[in-house]
């Protein structure tokens, strides 16, 4: 019998561009360009991130593997005939045609090959008759992977050190990606009735690192390994688990560590925790889900989202509120007035998403139940199409799509480019915590770590984490300086001019005037801010949205078990105190 070895790969690309396996708008390998900062044009941070789950995979298996990211067709079948005895697939739902190709292919060319299907591509219900398959796990990979190859799958879980964006750029101008990530846990409690991420896992959390220690573990290695201090914590309600937060920030504050993270949170667990709390352990942004102005759902029930926004920004957290056109109660009127209402919020970002009821959500069910799913094949069924049920009062698909790309650029026109409101919140959260931190010492307030509050103390020590965390915010600051001035000069209105020149005035009354360093990379954003201009000019031309960016090709191997070593926390330098500051959205 051949000695096991497995390819695990991504779907194939190209992606966002419309063919017969996938849909263009709505499908391409971006965050922001695709849902959230879509219609900002040339003001839109282009990224895109890795496939994560992949590696994750890869690092917590024994038996030898090959991780392929965003292949060709051709990279996929050529890394075939290097000999595999199993094909593992993680793929969505709007990808399933691409999985059909690839598995047939497989079939068909190397019959002696398993194929193992995962990810949320797992939950379509009849996916045995669309495509051959061997395996298929509908939930957390790493365990059922080890429990198929007869592996101890009672080992703790190893994270990786990856990057998190596969590219990055702004204005045109390319970087290198920098920031990290964390996959801390998958799933949620809350099972709000239209939440794949939490039906997927049962509307149970599993965690992946359960501990606040296990966490900090996972910055040090990829900070050793990548030299990174920023991360995008990959966990649907990363402050649900409020005693695993406390405890990382305790281990951050021991060790002198004040990592920078971007996070996704309820409201209500915000509310809860409290905004100190937040800076404290180095939220730069955080993803909330708003949802619509009828707070249907309890984690947003009785909390004044506005006021709770506007305090997170005070205090320099970046905030996207993510909102959900077409729901149930949404006639034209309700669907305007929500839309106003999310805008309204002047939240930084915004992500809209239309209503998708994806099967065995407790939504699906009730549709399902109600007979009212329409057939909408699994490859427009990605968010930004036509609807997956049939609506009470918005029935015609085109609206479906109107209204969502309308929505966008509504908030575009009325707040400005995202990237420059991000740049305003983390100067004034830079000013506000170096106000507070002079206050408190005044003041003797000192961090009271049981009940995330600053309290009055007696004896009060200098507080040197606060001031590392100082650091940070100012540099997360200064990296958005050089954007401000395309900002200003590519501007989509006046309001959005006089914002940009309101930033400029802030940044010089905060740093004093600018560095000939900054001077010059605001104005080379403004030059490939202008070439990148004219190519999306040109692309409007054939009606095109925008520019399509691709995601570069990525092949690693994991040859022996264990080979990548982690550095053991023994290990620690005494005094280790690094201020570089990197992160997932930084601009150069
Ligand atoms: C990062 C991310 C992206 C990145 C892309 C990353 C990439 N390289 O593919 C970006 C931002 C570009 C993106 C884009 C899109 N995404 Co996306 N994305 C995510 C996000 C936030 C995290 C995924 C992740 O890495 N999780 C961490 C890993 C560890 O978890 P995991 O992937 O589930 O893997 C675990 C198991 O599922 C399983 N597993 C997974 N694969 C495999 C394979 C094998 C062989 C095995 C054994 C096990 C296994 O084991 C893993 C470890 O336990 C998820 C939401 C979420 N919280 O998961 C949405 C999510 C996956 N995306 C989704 C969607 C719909 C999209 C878009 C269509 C945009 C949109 N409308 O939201 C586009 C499509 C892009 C394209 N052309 O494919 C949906 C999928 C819904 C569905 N039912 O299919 C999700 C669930 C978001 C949501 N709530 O709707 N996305
Ligand atoms: S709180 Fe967010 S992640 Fe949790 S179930 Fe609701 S929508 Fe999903």
């Amino acid at each position: 019998m051949a000695t096991k070895k497995i390819l695990l790969t991504a779907v194939f690309g190209p992606y966002g561009v419309k063919d017969k396996y996938a849909d263009g708008i709505g499908m391409q390998m971006e965050l922001l360009n695709n849902q959230i900062t879509r219609e900002q044009g040339i003001h839109s941070p282009r990224q895109s991130y890795w496939s994560f789950g992949l590696y994750l995979l890869a690092e917590n298996i024994s038996v030898p593997s090959t991780v392929l990211d965003f292949p060709s067709w051709n990279d996929f079948t050529q890394e075939l005939n290097k000999g595999y005895t199993h094909v593992g697939i993680s793929f969505i739902v709007p990808n399933v045609l691409k999985v059909k190709r690839m598995a047939e292919y497989i079939r068909e060319h190397h019959p002696e090959m398993k194929i193992i299907l995962g990810g949320y591509g797992s939950i379509i219900p009849d996916l045995d008759k669309l495509l051959p398959y061997d395996e298929l796990c509908t939930g957390e990979g790493v365990q059922w992977l080890r429990e198929y190859f007869g592996e101890d799958s009672s080992m703790p879980v190893k994270h990786p050190a990856v990057f998190g964006p596969a590219f990055q750029s702004i204005y045109g101008f390319k970087s290198k990606p920098k920031g990290s990530i964390l996959m801390p846990g998958l799933g949620c409690e809350n099972g709000c009735t239209f939440c794949i991420t939490s039906h997927k896992f049962k509307k149970k959390y599993v965690p992946l690192l359960p501990t606040g220690k296990d966490i900090f573990n996972a910055c040090f290695n990829s900070e050793n390994k990548l030299k990174t201090t920023g991360f995008t914590i990959l966990d649907e309600n990363f402050l649900k688990n409020p005693e695993r937060a406390r405890q990382l920030l305790e281990e951050m504050t021991f060790r002198n560590k004040a990592y920078v993270f971007d996070i996704f949170s309820s409201a209500e667990v915000i509310m809860s925790l409290g905004v100190d709390f937040l800076v404290r352990l180095g939220v730069r942004m955080v993803w909330v889900g708003v949802e619509s102005k009828h707070n249907l759902h309890a984690k947003t029930k009785g909390i004044d989202l506005k006021a709770l926004i506007k305090k997170l920004q005070s205090h320099g957290i970046i905030v996207n509120a993510s909102a959900i056109l077409f729901q149930e109660h949404h006639d034209y009127k309700a669907l305007c007035e929500d839309i106003d209402w999310v805008i309204d919020l002047e939240s930084d970002l915004v992500q809209f998403m239309n209503y998708t009821p994806f099967p065995t959500t407790s939504l699906y069910e009730k549709f399902e139940h109600e007979g009212r799913l329409n057939y909408l094949p699994y490859r427009h069924q990605h968010g930004a199409g036509p609807l997956a049920f049939s609506h009470p009062y918005i029935t015609n698909s085109s609206d479906h799509i109107q209204y969502l790309k309308n929505a966008f650029r509504r908030k575009f026109e009325e707040h400005g480019p995202g990237i420059l409101n991000m740049a305003m919140t983390a100067i004034q959260g830079y000013k506000r915590a170096k106000q507070d931190f002079i206050t408190r010492e005044n003041e003797s307030l000192v961090w009271n770590p049981a009940t995330l509050r600053y309290e009055k103390s007696d004896q009060p020590s200098k507080d040197t984490f606060f001031e590392l965390r100082l650091r940070k915010m100012e540099k997360i600051a200064k990296n958005l300086r050089p954007i401000l001035l395309a900002a200003w000069a590519y501007a989509p209105n006046k309001l959005a001019r006089n914002k940009a020149r309101k930033a400029i005035h802030d940044y010089n009354s905060v740093f004093g005037q600018p560095k000939f360093k900054t001077k010059m990379e605001s104005f080379v954003l403004l030059g490939t801010g202008a070439t990148e201009l004219m190519k999306t000019w040109a692309l409007k031309l054939f009606s095109q949205e925008g520019i399509v960016y691709q995601p570069p090709v990525k092949r690693t191997e994991y040859p022996l078990p264990n080979q990548l070593i982690d550095t053991p926390i023994a290990s620690y330098p005494s005094v280790y105190r690094s201020l570089e500051y990197s992160s997932n959205l930084s601009t150069p």
